[in-house]
């Protein structure tokens, strides 16, 4: 028997680019997760960090609606859903010179007083998580103090405990910290999923090749799909009348 007569039997799969995700055509709740990342105020709010660095805001913001509907359907689903937020310690001592160095030479430097607070310190108004997807009592939420959520944190430690497989992300920057980690995951031996319209970056043309790299050589990364595809499966499975309510 080969490999995919092996995976044949119940197989659910996501239409996505370049393949139908996920791989083995095993979709449960108990081995996906939803993995939002930081979609915090310093990254699509006003007076945060990007919008220090003088970016767009529309463009990071973009694909909150989407990442609201899906959050809400993997809720409904029963499948883990964990946050992620980039910020460091008050005192900056878990933020590297080189960092802190780029920062404050672009005008947005980590650690000074903004609108919203020390940007990207931890506790502050701007590294809060914008209320359209917050997280809810019980649902992880993951700091990290660089673009990776694997790179020193414990989220691996929490994924593998509890038995999940395959990573749907949604979040902001899709050129940086969701491709970092999405890297990081596929490297890990997760299944990887990124949804084109629940992410955003600074810079169109970084979005766009940042989607693309994700699907060269066959998909090295994993897939990307529209979110209408992934809620069309759920629906399928019986979790829309939920989420959509
Ligand atoms: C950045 C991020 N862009 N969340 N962080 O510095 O992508």
């Amino acid at each position: 028997m080969s490999i995919n007569d092996d995976f044949a039997s119940a197989a659910v799969r996501i239409e996505a680019e370049p393949y139908p995700w996920p791989y083995d055509g095993s979709l449960s709740a108990s081995q996906t997760a939803l993995v939002c990342i930081d979609w915090q105020v310093d990254f699509c709010g006003p007076g945060g960090y990007v919008d220090r660095m003088g970016y767009d805001l529309s463009l990071t913001r973009n694909g909150l609606e989407p990442t609201a509907r899906v959050l809400e359907a993997f809720r409904a689903w029963g499948a883990m859903v964990v946050h992620t937020r980039e910020g460091h310690r008050p005192d900056l001592s878990d933020c590297p010179p080189n960092k802190l160095w780029r920062s404050k030479r672009i005008g947005a430097g980590i650690g000074d007083r903004g609108p919203c607070g020390r940007i990207l310190v931890r506790g502050e108004p701007g590294w809060q998580i914008v209320p359209e997807v917050a997280p809810l009592e019980g649902e992880a939420v993951v700091d990290k103090p660089g673009k990776g959520a694997f790179y020193a944190t414990d989220l691996d430690l929490l994924l593998r405990t509890k038995g999940i497989t395959h990573l749907v992300f949604t979040g902001i920057t899709t050129d940086v910290c969701v491709h970092t980690t999405m890297r990081e995951a596929n490297d890990r031996g997760y299944e990887c999923l990124l949804l084109s319209d629940c992410t955003g970056a600074t810079d169109p043309g970084n979005y766009a090749a940042a989607l693309k790299m994700v699907t060269m050589q066959g998909g090295v990364f994993g897939a990307i799909a529209p979110s209408a595809n992934l809620l069309t499966v759920l629906d399928e499975l019986g979790v829309s009348a939920v989420a959509r309510r």
